[in-house]
């Protein structure tokens, strides 16, 4: 009797109580999804964000290539104890890798890092420096590091040496954009593209990470080298007192860059022989529109510029150069027109005018042995016994294989620049 008693009291509470539980359920619940959770994300990536920092990552993570399929879940943890001895390779020259690249492009870098890295960088370690106008993700870090003989940074670009600067003006910027959309230019509808060619061409030499540098060679996602690098370029630029080196060359699309020789004319009337030397400089490759062998140039241009460029995506530069005041002023009245937003001048035609102008001859090289593919062009050797002993895996037959076809530039660089010679020969 008593135990009924005790059943029906506690059913009775329980029943009273229900609502109440329900409703202290419901408040913890919010609490933990509003307070507790998010609370445990943010602490969660600033403890990622500490531990794979860029400036633990340079010292932690030199050259150490983990063994496959670990079972310890934090297998950076080794790094830390101390067991493992990190070995300082010295940079024979004192230059960088660098690629601008974004979070969602990790699997191209990374058949990039891994095609430079096997052709070239593992005998040498050269540090990887990678850019991106929003930060880098933990899981690119690790890959792109793991990825690396040589140490790894990144770094954030500032918004003001990424995106439109603020005298662009609005209306006119929408209208050209439209415009060139309607037309059909490549890339015409893009602000970001526009972003990334203006950062190319006056900004990435200014960013903090590359400061301690005098040379970069540029790389970009989903390249690849064909065959090794029979020297190390860097080496080939300080030895010959060299600026800038290119492997392509070709023609721009005009309606890219409708006004850019205007600006360009006007900067060497400005400049009135004070930087620009005509008598040094490799004017005549940026000019020179004769018949070539069988070729005229290959696209027909509304100025006496020929369009011809050296393929930005491929770049060995003296960072010196670009940091110059003569660079800068060439930039700084270039931009000042506004061109990159209301027009979609690439970095590409801008660095090739920039070099060409104020650089003397035998300042600009062309890499004659290294074989390059960004696609959907590429270069190989023609030579059977260079691709042998490169090991080379490359048709220089191919219709892609664009040296010597009509849309290269390259035979007049021979004719108007360093003309032809083979490096290895000196
Ligand atoms: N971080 C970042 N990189 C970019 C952006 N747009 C282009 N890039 C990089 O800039 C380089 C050139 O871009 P890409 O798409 O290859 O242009 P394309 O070679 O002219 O077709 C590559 O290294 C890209 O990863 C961007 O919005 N953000
Ligand atoms: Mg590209």
């Amino acid at each position: 009797m008593i135990g009924m008693f005790y059943l029906v009291k506690c059913a009775s509470i329980i029943l009273i109580c229900t609502p109440i539980f329900f409703q202290i359920k419901v408040i913890l619940e919010d609490l933990y999804v509003q307070k507790i959770l998010p609370y445990h994300y943010t602490s969660q990536s600033q403890e990622l964000a500490h531990k794979y920092d860029s400036s633990r990552m340079k010292v932690d993570h030199l050259d150490v290539k983990f063994g496959t399929n670990t079972y310890d879940p934090d297998p950076f943890s080794q790094l830390h104890n101390g067991n493992i001895s990190r070995q300082e390779y010295p940079q024979k020259e004192n230059a960088t890798i660098l690629m601008l690249v974004r979070n969602e492009e990790l699997e191209g870098a990374l058949e990039s890092m891994r095609s430079l890295e096997d052709r070239f960088n593992k005998e040498y370690h050269y540090d990887w420096t990678f850019l991106n106008d929003v930060p880098f993700t933990t899981a690119f870090i690790m890959a792109t590091t793991a990825m690396a003989s040589g140490k790894t940074q990144y770094g954030l670009i500032p918004s003001e040496d990424w995106d439109r600067p603020v005298w662009i003006e609005d209306d006119k910027f929408t209208k050209c954009m439209k415009k060139m959309e309607e037309e059909d230019v490549m890339y015409g509808d893009s602000v970001s593209y526009r972003n990334m060619c203006r950062f190319n061409s006056g900004y990435f030499f200014r960013q903090e990470l590359l400061m301690d540098y005098d040379y970069y060679f540029r790389v970009e996602p989903n390249v690849g080298y064909f065959c090794d690098l029979p020297y190390d370029p860097f080496k080939v630029l300080r030895e010959r007192k060299a600026k800038y080196g290119f492997v392509i060359s070709l023609y721009e699309y005009e309606n890219t860059i409708p006004t850019l020789w205007d600006a360009v004319s006007d900067y060497i009337i400005e400049d009135d022989g004070k930087d620009v030397h005509m008598d040094q400089n490799h004017y005549g490759f940026l000019t020179d529109k004769s018949q070539i062998g069988r070729y005229l140039p290959a696209t027909e241009s509304n100025s006496d510029y020929n369009l011809c460029h050296f393929w930005s995506n491929f770049e060995v530069g003296d960072l010196n150069f670009f940091r110059s005041e003569q660079y800068l002023n060439y930039f700084n009245h270039l931009d000042s027109k506004g061109g990159f937003y209301y027009e979609r001048w690439g970095d590409a035609p801008v660095h090739s005018i920039g070099a060409s102008l104020l650089l003397k001859q035998d300042e600009i090289v062309h890499f004659d042995q290294i074989s390059y593919c960004h696609p959907p062009f590429y270069t190989c050797p023609t030579s059977m016994y260079a691709r042998l002993d490169q090991r080379c895996i490359c048709d220089s037959e191919n219709e892609y294989s664009i040296d010597i076809k009509p849309h290269s530039c390259l035979m007049r660089w021979w004719k108007n620049g360093s003309g032809k010679y083979f490096i290895k020969e000196g």
